[in-house]
């Protein structure tokens, strides 16, 4: 069994509760016993369906809630990869992570069956809340080596490619992440991020159950997390987040302001990551709150890379050092190293990499250097203390919004088929909550009007989730090209 099952499987069943959600909160069903014993009875099904599971994907579309994590820990139980689909995602967008990533089987629930109907090429289709055939089987033997998840995420070229991370690979992130965050059994998370991201699946919720801890799904809003917060120890925040909860708190009475900051009193950490957290932000929530964000550096492919420490200096604006076991290399563009003190990109060796692009090895060569580095496409600098800050990103083709890697050509493409669109070029213009807000700089087709970015939007809405449509839109007579023809971004940005 691989390392990563043996230390899941090893909680006491009788642990108090892997999963409450939302409108939930009875304890019973929710011990590591319950949730393993249904896991099993999945896993047990899902090889009637098909008699090996080894190597074999399985997508599911569950929302956070209990039938999420029995679907995830049933498919790793049973030996498949898990690839979590997301409810936010258009048919498109499912359709075109179930073409790469080519599952033998769909799980879903009954509320999500029909949104799974369009796309499901013929494919089995398991419903969890619909009885099922119990099957006797014995747990599958994934080893270390063998993948575990698939996750999707944008590529400089286009539409999101399938990172696969190993069971082996998943463990080092997760081991990395108890000892340097001390996480324990008697932790408390309240997860507010979506789970079909490393951040969400790995970070948080895989993170939480590795130390044995309890997990309260939420859906973010400020007022929500205040309330549940009074019950947890752990929170882990994209930049937005931090935003809202602050707004929230500022804007309270006193009284108000009160209550809400006494419910942190049980509190022990407070993560952010996923895009960079403003040193202003930071200033902010540790002013409201009394707590100093612990901010950290991670990515799909790499896992988590650097951190601020538990212990010691949390420096606002700074992603701080390597994570146990991580090497990080500032290198200029040939890959040389660079003296400490001048920014380079981030070039990452680490046992919590991936091990590759599904279906696309081209892609995963060029994502290494001659070193067998793999190179982020972020540039930072170290200061004197080894701390990390990040100054952007290599590429203007990849944009990060409220915390999601977003590909600009995979919208740009969506876009030029509106009929009212000649040209179309999307940039991130830089923002204090969003990191990047999406902006779609467009050339009106000779003869039509200039659409609204309403109409931008409702047309888009067709082929991209709500998180990649443009926020934003400028009309210009032209686009600023080089010699070759190629759209200049940076100039498009240039303020
Ligand atoms: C929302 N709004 C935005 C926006 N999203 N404005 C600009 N840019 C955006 N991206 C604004 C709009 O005004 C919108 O109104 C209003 O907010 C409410 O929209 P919403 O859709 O209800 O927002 P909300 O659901 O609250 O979403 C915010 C969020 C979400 C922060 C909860 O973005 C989120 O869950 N982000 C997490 C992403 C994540 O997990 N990434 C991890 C990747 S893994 P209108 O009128 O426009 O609708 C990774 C590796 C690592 O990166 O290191 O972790
Ligand atoms: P993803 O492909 O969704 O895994 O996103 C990974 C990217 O998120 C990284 O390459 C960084 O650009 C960005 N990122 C993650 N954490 C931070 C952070 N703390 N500050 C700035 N950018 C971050």
């Amino acid at each position: 069994m691989s390392s990563l099952l043996q230390r899941l499987a090893l909680h006491p069943v009788g642990t108090d509760l892997g999963v409450l959600e939302e409108t939930e909160s009875d304890h019973g069903a929710g011990t590591y016993g319950a949730v393993g014993a249904r896991s099993r009875s999945l896993a047990a099904q899902l090889r009637g369906v098909r008699t090996s599971l080894a190597g074999a994907r399985i997508a599911f579309l569950a929302p956070p809630s209990r039938g999420y994590v029995d679907t995830l820990l049933g498919i790793l139980l049973a030996g498949g990869t898990a690839v979590p689909l997301s409810p936010l995602h258009t048919s498109a967008e499912l359709a075109h992570v179930i073409r790469v990533a080519q599952p033998e089987v769909l799980i879903t629930t009954n509320a999500l069956a029909d949104k799974l109907e369009p796309v499901r090429e013929g494919l089995p289709v398991v419903v969890l809340d619909r009885p099922r055939k119990t099957v006797f089987a014995h747990d599958a033997e994934p080893n270390d080596a063998a993948p575990a998840i698939m996750l999707f995420t944008s590529g400089t070229t286009g539409k999101p490619k399938g990172v696969v991370l190993s069971h082996a690979g998943v463990a080092a992130t997760l081991g990395a992440l108890e000892e340097a965050w001390q996480w324990k059994r008697t932790d408390r998370l309240l997860h507010v991020l979506p789970l079909h991201h490393t951040h969400g699946v790995v970070v948080a919720l895989l993170g939480a159950f590795w130390a044995g801890a309890e997990v309260r799904f939420a859906t973010f809003d400020p007022k929500t997390v205040f309330e549940r917060l009074a019950h947890s120890t752990v929170m882990m925040m994209v930049p937005p987040m931090v935003a809202k909860l602050v707004e929230a708190l500022e804007a309270a009475e006193p009284a108000q302001r009160a209550s809400m900051t006494a419910a942190l009193r049980s509190m022990r950490l407070f993560t952010c990551g996923s895009a960079a957290l403003p040193a202003s932000l930071h200033a902010r929530f540790a002013a409201a709150t009394g707590h100093a964000i612990l901010e950290r550096y991670g990515m799909t492919e790499i896992g988590m890379a650097l951190s601020n420490p538990y212990v010691g200096e949390r420096a606002p604006g700074l992603v701080g050092t390597e994570l146990p076991h991580v090497a990080i290399d500032l290198c200029d563009e040939a890959g040389k190293v660079l003296p400490r003190g001048e920014p380079g990109e981030l070039r990452v060796r680490s046992p919590q990499m991936f091990t590759g692009y599904f279906g696309d090895s081209a892609a995963t060569a060029a994502a290494f250097d001659a070193e067998g580095r793999f190179q982020t496409g972020d540039v930072g600098v170290r200061d004197e203390r080894g701390y990390v800050r990040l100054l952007g990103r290599a590429s203007s083709d990849i944009l990060k919004s409220g915390g999601y890697k977003i590909s600009a050509l995979e919208i740009e493409e969506v876009l030029r088929a509106h009929p009212d669109v000649g040209e179309v070029a999307v940039i991130g213009t830089p923002d204090e909550t969003w990191g990047d807000i999406v902006t779609a700089c467009i050339v009106v087709r000779a003869g039509r009007e200039a659409p609204t970015l309403e109409a931008l939007k409702e047309f888009a809405a067709k082929e991209l989730a709500p998180y990649k449509l443009p926020r934003a839109l400028r009309v210009l007579s032209e686009l600023p090209r080089n010699a070759m023809g190629k759209v200049q971004k940076q100039a498009l940005r240039a303020p």
